[in-house]
């Protein structure tokens, strides 16, 4: 099988759902780091035209889209699968992976990770306190969702890991660092312990923020 390239910026939660499925698949891969600032160079374009990552890279298939590549991934890495057979259980993965992308990141994680983490460390920029609060009645929405859907289930979709947890949880680990957390996530003990379980996957372990810089140094 050809070699998975996966064009990625070490701190980026799209990216690291990419990892960490790969992770899960036991399926050797090589981090390409994208500089900072060449998202929207006329060569990044020309391989994500929407100035974004993550990119897959797989010979001479390149996708990009989060969602279009965990699915592939899970197409042709069968073992072990990520995608409930149960059709219902299937349904509710591609919801909240749904979730994920119109409201847990568009609006929320964009703002409050934007101004809480990913500015401050890579750009030195001081929080906008304002866009942050004004971001926070969806945030609130948000994770009352995630913990309705996944109520005594151990993962977002059943009993099972799937394709919805590992897409949520980079998004997720980054709010449980910041204040915010003791009114979005801490008030639903059964998502503060799904997050502790699905941290303690090892598929999590070796993508996180440090291990991708790592990678990606050494590519
Ligand atoms: N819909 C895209 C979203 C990817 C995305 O927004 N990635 C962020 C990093 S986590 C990015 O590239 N941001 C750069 C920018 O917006 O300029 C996907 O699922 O892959």
């Amino acid at each position: 099988m050809s070699e998975f390239i996966v064009h990625g910026v070490p701190g980026s939660p799209f990216a690291r759902s990419v990892l960490a499925t790969l992770e899960e698949k036991g399926a050797p891969y090589r981090v390409a780091p994208v500089v900072p600032g060449t998202l929207k160079t006329p060569e990044y374009l020309a391989k994500h035209p929407f100035g974004r990552v993550p990119v897959l890279d797989h010979g001479d298939f390149s996708l990009y889209e989060t969602q279009a590549i965990l699915r592939y991934l899970d197409r042709i890495l069968p073992e072990p699968k990520l995608t409930p057979s149960d059709p219902r259980r299937a349904a509710r993965m591609d919801q909240v992976m749904n979730i994920n992308d119109w409201y847990l990141f568009q609006g929320v994680g964009s703002v409050i990770i934007f101004h809480r983490v990913v500015g401050p460390r890579l750009m030195g920029l001081q929080p906008n306190e304002e866009a942050i609060k004004e971001a926070m009645p969806k945030a609130i929405t948000v994770f009352a969702e995630l913990a309705r859907l996944l109520g005594d289930q151990r993962y977002l979709a059943g009993d099972d890991v799937s394709l919805a947890d590992l897409l949520v949880a980079p998004g997720v680990e980054f709010f449980a660092s910041i204040p915010e957390w003791s009114v979005l996530g801490a008030p639903h003990a059964n998502l503060v312990a799904w997050l502790g379980r699905i941290q303690a996957r090892s598929s999590m372990k070796a993508t996180t923020w440090e291990r991708v810089a790592e990678l990606a140094r050494a590519a």
